[in-house]
């Protein structure tokens, strides 16, 4: 691949993410298990072939006990992954605090939490301090393994100290900062107190990358207004150096699920699945419990659109089926989420159910890649109503599994998917509860012709665009990218 030709046989990508691919856990006889871990970043990465790679990260789980520690860094170094231990204290003030209640809400516009939690505990002043402590753990042991000739890679929100953590360790180092959330308009991101020092932190790295040009744009302008620098999309002026921001829209690999439909597994489940809707329309939902995701709005839309067609209900015996993975269940805003969704599926399904049927099909789990395929495959629509959301890979997925079904991708526009699968698809605001209503029912109607000539646009954009070769851009313009710009007035 151009990659491995540029980095040569000895030249490895490290990958340094909050979390490792492998996650490590107890188990009542072997003492420790190792599953991989499920999410975008870790399907996206694992397209990348013929190069070396190595994952810095966090396994998952506390682990207190030295021994235990010894034996899962030898375990996961098998796996091609080094761990980095934090203990539950730090995880709860880096990464369920800072990181999650922070960051998270920040860069998908919902603003800063009423209450800052200053937590004094264990020497630990705020949740920034965490923060920072913890982005020094990552650095700590990318340093201990890092060769000259490696490449650098750092995902997303939680580590925005590391390419200066690791630039003063090394200032030749090839470092490169890639966020997969939205980065807000500048207006909103301005309200973090932290500011400067993050935006100044990440300008350290030699390349700089979003999954879409706005969020580029927004990093230019908060650099520009907050920090009083010079720059365009070109780069920014920084330090004496060019900083070179871009987009990088990522993707998936398409084959993966073309591939797994082919097989007996995925076939079965088809079967089993067909049999278990039938005579019903099936709207598919697909997303981690967050709030990001448009789960109340999608759920109002849903039930506008029983109440506009109750008349029709009997013909079109829809059914949305909800599959909501649990995540950040430590973090009370997304129990609350949780039970108002609990609510909104009861009320609706009490309202609309029927002694055979009822509306919503709403399940508090994950399903295994094999039913997702079967899943994706047999349903009539997807339907995401992100409030905001970097990408979403899971719209990506869907198109990949629909050759054979044509359905309809009903899509927010403030997706990041948006910005790529927009003429396949319907796109709406999920804010705008009468619109997403009338989507459904557009959806549901489309003539096969129609669904046909956007279901052509999306494969084609899905199927060509790939995990791998975002990846393989993102590295390669990582690569070629240098630290040392000399210093040139930007127009
Ligand atoms: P996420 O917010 O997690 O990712 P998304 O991009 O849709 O959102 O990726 C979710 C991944 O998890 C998909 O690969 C999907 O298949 C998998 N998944 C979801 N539900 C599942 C289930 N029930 N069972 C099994 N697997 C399931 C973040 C950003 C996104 C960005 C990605 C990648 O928030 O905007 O697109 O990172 O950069």
């Amino acid at each position: 691949s151009r990659l491995s030709a540029l980095l040569g046989p000895n030249g490895r990508v490290l990958i340094v993410a909050n979390r490792l691919p492998v996650t490590a856990k107890r188990h009542p006889v072997k003492k420790w298990e190792y599953p991989s871990s499920s999410g975008g970043l870790v399907s996206a990465l694992q397209g990348i072939k013929d190069v070396q790679m190595m994952w810095v990260g966090w396994p998952g789980v506390s682990v207190p006990n030295e021994t235990d520690q010894t034996v899962i860094t030898e375990e996961l170094f098998k796996r091609r992954c080094v761990p980095v231990f934090l203990d539950e204290e730090l995880m709860d003030q880096y990464y369920s605090g800072y990181c999650n209640k922070i960051l998270w809400p920040l860069f998908h516009y919902l603003g800063l939490p009423q209450e800052y939690k200053i937590n004094k505990a264990k020497g630990i002043k705020s949740q920034f301090e965490a923060y920072t402590q913890a982005n020094q753990m990552f650095a700590e042991t990318v340093c201990k393994i890092y060769k000259e000739g490696d490449i650098i890679w750092c995902h997303d929100y939680h580590l925005m100290c590391l390419p200066k953590l690791l630039k003063q360790y090394n200032i030749n180092m090839k470092v490169g900062w890639f966020l997969h959330t939205p980065f807000p308009s500048s207006e909103m991101y301005r309200a973090l107190p932290n500011r400067a020092e993050l935006l100044e932190a990440v300008l350290k790295a030699d390349l700089v990358g979003f999954h879409a040009y706005d969020y580029a744009r927004h990093f230019v302008s908060a650099c520009i207004s907050l920090l009083g620098l010079e720059g365009d999309l070109d780069g920014i002026q920084f330090d004496r150096r060019i900083v070179k921001v871009d987009a990088f829209p990522i993707g998936i690999d398409a084959q993966r699920f073309t591939k797994a439909l082919e097989g007996p597994k995925v076939k079965e489940k088809i079967t089993e699945f067909k049999k278990l809707f039938a005579g019903r329309k099936v709207i598919l939902g697909v997303d981690r419990l967050d709030m990001i995701k448009g789960f109340l709005q999608k759920l109002l839309a849903f039930e506008k659109f029983l109440e506009k067609n109750e008349e029709l209900d009997s013909g079109y015996k829809v059914v949305l089926l909800q599959i909501a993975v649990p995540t950040r269940s430590d973090v009370p805003e997304y129990r609350k989420l949780a039970s108002q969704v609990h609510e909104l599926v009861a009320r609706v399904n009490g309202r609309f159910g029927t002694l055979k049927a009822t509306p919503i099909l709403h399940l508090d789990q994950t399903v295994d890649f094999d039913s997702l395929c079967a899943l994706y495959a047999i349903t009539d629509v997807a339907l995401i109503t992100s409030l905001r959301d970097g990408m979403n890979l899971v719209s990506y997925e869907y198109v990949a599994c629909q050759e054979s079904n044509k359905g309809v991708l009903i899509l927010s526009e403030f997706a990041g998917a948006a910005q790529s699968l927009g003429a396949g698809s319907i796109i709406v605001n999920p804010w705008d509860i009468a619109e997403v209503a009338d989507a459904i029912k557009r959806a549901l109607d489309m003539p096969t012709e129609d669904r046909e000539k956007h279901h052509r646009h999306n494969y084609e954009l899905v199927s060509r665009h790939t995990a791998q070769d975002w990846a393989e851009n993102y590295v390669c313009d990582l690569y070629n990218a240098t630290s040392k710009a000399p210093l040139r007035a930007i127009h």
